[in-house]
């Protein structure tokens, strides 16, 4: 691996002039420690930096590139639809194409207003379930990640109320009092919580198959047993599958487990690696967003001509490839071999893994909740990232993030990064502090 020596001086630089560096925090390498490199180029399962160093990528943006790094059906979309103009403020039949599209991949989706980013699409949503029921109060769960709007930068407060407590300076106590904070996979705790203030929940958000305290799946028939409280005391139910939604399944955890939702949220994938999120739902729900109804939500940029492109082209070829089944196929294959690896190499990990998502919890016990997730070896964790790093396998710089396949990951991609990852789980080994 070549030294990140212009990685080094651009971070340096843009430091000067960007918070951190970096314009999304989790790319700093923050919580391992060291330079990130800067990415020149990307194409099929491959990232190259500024250095001259080439990596097997399991970021892939955080889950967008399904169909990996600039694969022709998305490029030659976008440079199409770049050549007839870049925005408009004005519908387009690319809207209604795609609109169209999710709606058919995600049964539970009469409607869909398309916005800019996951944040966007969960802040709406959360406004929409309130608008809806005339109630104040969201339920969301510990560990799972909605983006950054204030109501949901909540933590649980202390206390058998659950009241939330802010989780980032800004966010006023008064925002968070209305966001009540339970342990995921807990089913007692959420009924609790109803017990106590059913008649305020306008809603109940979740990610079903949390993927931001790394990848936690349901426990049996929790999901279900979440629905069916939500109906008993009329709140809806948002499923946030921005990053599941297509990656897990092609219709999204919600058709893993049989879940019909009041509202889905969806990003990432239906972007095709630019900027598109939406949430949407029963046609009764949405038909109350504005102009249709009096909730109001707007965005200059939604519906981007360009990011409708490359979303179709995405989607489309998704669909069309039995992407999703080929995928959950490849990561079984890699998964189990990261585990053979690491049981080789004496060091606990637990590997959960649901379609073309996975991660490996340095951990002896599983992780069912965002308590077992930050109980893991963050030291082993750090050895193994940067191990692997080295050996050009780029992973997600935290413990706490999910790790992704593209259909660009190839047998030889697959190979190379588990015998790095045999490397890797030695140097984890040595770094290892307590069990966990
Ligand atoms: P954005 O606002 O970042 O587009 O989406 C927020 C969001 C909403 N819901 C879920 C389930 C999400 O995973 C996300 C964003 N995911 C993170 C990855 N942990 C994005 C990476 C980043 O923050 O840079």
């Amino acid at each position: 691996m070549n030294e990140l020596n212009r990685s080094t001086s651009l971070f340096d630089e843009a430091k000067r002039f960007i918070p951190g560096g970096v314009n999304s925090p989790v790319r700093s390498f923050r919580s391992v420690g060291g330079v990130p490199p800067f990415i020149a180029k990307g194409a099929g399962s491959k990232l190259y930096d500024v250095d001259g160093n080439e990596y097997i990528d399991y970021v892939l943006s955080y889950g967008p590139l399904l169909l990996g790094h600039a694969h022709p059906v998305v490029t030659e979309a976008v440079q199409t639809a770049a050549a007839n103009g870049t925005s408009f403020g004005a519908p387009t039949g690319a809207e209604v194409a795609l609109a169209k599209l999710v709606c058919g991949l995600v049964p539970s989706m009469d409607m869909v207003r398309m916005v800019n980013s996951g944040t966007e699409a969960t802040m709406s949503a959360i406004r929409l379930a309130r608008a809806y029921t005339g109630r104040d109060c969201i339920v969301k769960f510990i560990g799972c990640y909605h983006g950054h709007s204030d109501a949901l930068l909540v933590h649980a407060g202390s206390g058998a109320t659950t009241f939330g407590v802010p989780d980032s300076p800004g966010v006023t106590k008064g925002t968070a009092e209305t966001t009540l904070s339970v342990p995921f996979n807990d089913l007692p705790a959420l009924e609790k919580v109803f017990a106590e203030k059913g008649s305020a929940i306008a809603g109940v958000i979740m990610e079903p198959t949390p993927g931001n305290m790394g990848l936690v799946l349901p426990k049996d028939g929790y999901l279900k047993a979440v629905r069916e409280l939500t109906k008993k005391y009329g709140s809806l139910l948002i499923i946030d599958e921005v990053m599941s939604g297509f990656r897990s399944a092609q219709g999204g955890s919600q058709s893993l487990y049989g879940i019909d939702p009041d509202i889905t949220c969806l990003g990432k994938v239906i972007g095709g690696g630019l900027p598109v999120a939406a949430y949407g739902g029963k046609q009764e729900i949405m038909s109350r967003v504005s102009p249709a109804g009096p909730m109001y939500q707007a965005g200059t940029l939604s519906g981007n001509p360009l990011a409708m492109a490359a979303g179709i082209a995405a989607l489309t070829y998704m669909k069309d490839n039995n992407v999703c089944e080929t995928l959950a196929k490849r990561n079984a294959e890699l998964t189990d071999a990261l585990k053979e690896a690491a049981g080789a190499a004496g060091i606990p990990v637990q590997v959960p893994r649901l379609g073309s998502m996975f991660t490996v919890f340095f951990s002896e016990k599983e992780v069912t909740d965002y308590e077992d997730a930050t109980a893991c070896d963050l030291n082993a964790f750090r050895a193994y990232f940067h191990s692997m790093l080295e050996q050009g396998i780029y992973l997600p710089p935290s413990q706490f993030e999910t790790n992704f396949l593209s259909l660009a990951h190839s047998e030889e991609d697959i190979e190379k990064t588990v015998s790095a990852a045999k490397n890797a789980f030695k140097k984890a080994a040595l770094a290892a502090s307590s069990g966990c």
